[in-house]
């Protein structure tokens, strides 16, 4: 593998997944791997989760790892080709990368979307650029329409605590008070579209997901209808792909409760993290039994390795 942006750069799935969850069993079986190979990780916006599972997941295989916090610590990356750079933009995206490539075996990046210019953020202008110049494979560590890291360890998660063949998995959007990225949700679905699950999504008029990346969901408005025998039940807030990063008013009583539970197979509750309590999801959901969100989180490790293993044998 010399690129993971999306599901669309795996071709066994299942294969993958069982990857993780052998990792998972045995995760210091192949220290050798990663030997004397560097992997750096830049960040242009904040993280937790991926940060530090990406970082065990190299360190589990061996690797060296760096991180770049480069919207504190970097330089201010110019992205535009052709600018005249007299502006407070210091480096060129053309050379910052390549640079990078010169140090690191192996990148990761994390570059969220503007939520101003659709077609610029769909375009994956900064992760494509990244991609294109520092020569090396790269891992997206969420781009602007994409987190497939996370989407992997929410597929393997699924894989490990389903108790049927194919469980109902339900993407319900949640209240916020801030425009969030589509990126998640968007990744989630694609994922869940290629995965043995049947998958609903659910989420107030106005907050449409792309299609490209819905095909063969169910989708619904009705919350209550979706919730309906679900064995998962995936939380998330996003802003509108039309009007591009819209927040419209009301919907509060999307937050998922206790109560909204009880129509559900006694559905598994994920959310990727980080979570705004009693905005988006309740204490008492949290707090409680059905919760698996630390769960989730803790195999973000897994699905990095997997991941990072199948570039490092591609080296
Ligand atoms: C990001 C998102 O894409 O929704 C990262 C999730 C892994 N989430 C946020 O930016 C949350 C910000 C907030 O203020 O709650």
């Amino acid at each position: 593998m010399k690129l993971f942006s999306s599901v669309n750069d795996v071709t066994d799935l299942n294969a993958l997944v069982a990857e993780a969850l052998q990792l998972k069993q045995n995760p210091y079986a192949h220290q050798q791997l990663g030997k004397n190979k560097t992997l750096g990780l830049v960040f242009l916006n904040p993280s937790l989760r991926t940060r530090m599972s990406t970082q065990k997941a190299g360190l589990n295989l061996g690797m060296n790892v760096m991180v770049l916090n480069m919207d504190k610590e970097g330089w201010a990356l110019e992205l535009q080709d052709g600018a005249i750079m007299n502006g407070s933009t210091v480096e060129h995206i053309r050379e910052a990368a390549a640079v990078m490539g010169q140090y690191a075996d192996i990148i990761g990046v994390r570059s969220f979307p503007g939520l101003k210019d659709r077609n610029d953020d769909y375009s994956e202008n900064i992760f494509n650029k990244f991609v294109k110049y520092c020569g090396v494979p790269v891992v997206s560590l969420e781009s602007a329409t994409r987190h497939p890291l996370q989407s992997l360890a929410d597929l393997v998660t699924i894989e490990e605590l389903k108790t049927k063949p194919s469980p109902k998995v339900v993407l319900t959007w949640a209240p916020h008070v801030k425009a969030l990225p589509q990126a998640v949700p968007n990744s989630f679905a694609e994922w869940m579209c290629k995965a043995d699950v049947d998958f609903t999504i659910a989420h107030p008029k106005g907050y449409e997901l792309c299609t490209d990346f819905t095909q063969g969901a169910t989708i619904t408005n009705n919350q209550g209808e979706a919730l309906a025998g679900a064995d998962f039940i995936y939380v998330k807030n996003w802003s509108a792909y039309e009007p591009y990063g819209k927040v419209f008013g009301g919907n509060e009583d999307w937050m998922l409760t206790n109560a909204k539970l009880k129509n559900t197979n006694n559905a598994k509750v994920m959310h990727c993290l980080p979570v705004r309590r009693n905005l988006e999801l309740s204490d008492e959901i949290l707090d409680g039994e059905n919760s698996i969100v630390i769960h989730e989180a803790g195999n973000r490790v897994w699905a990095a390795q997997a991941v990072l293993k199948r570039m490092l044998e591609n080296l």
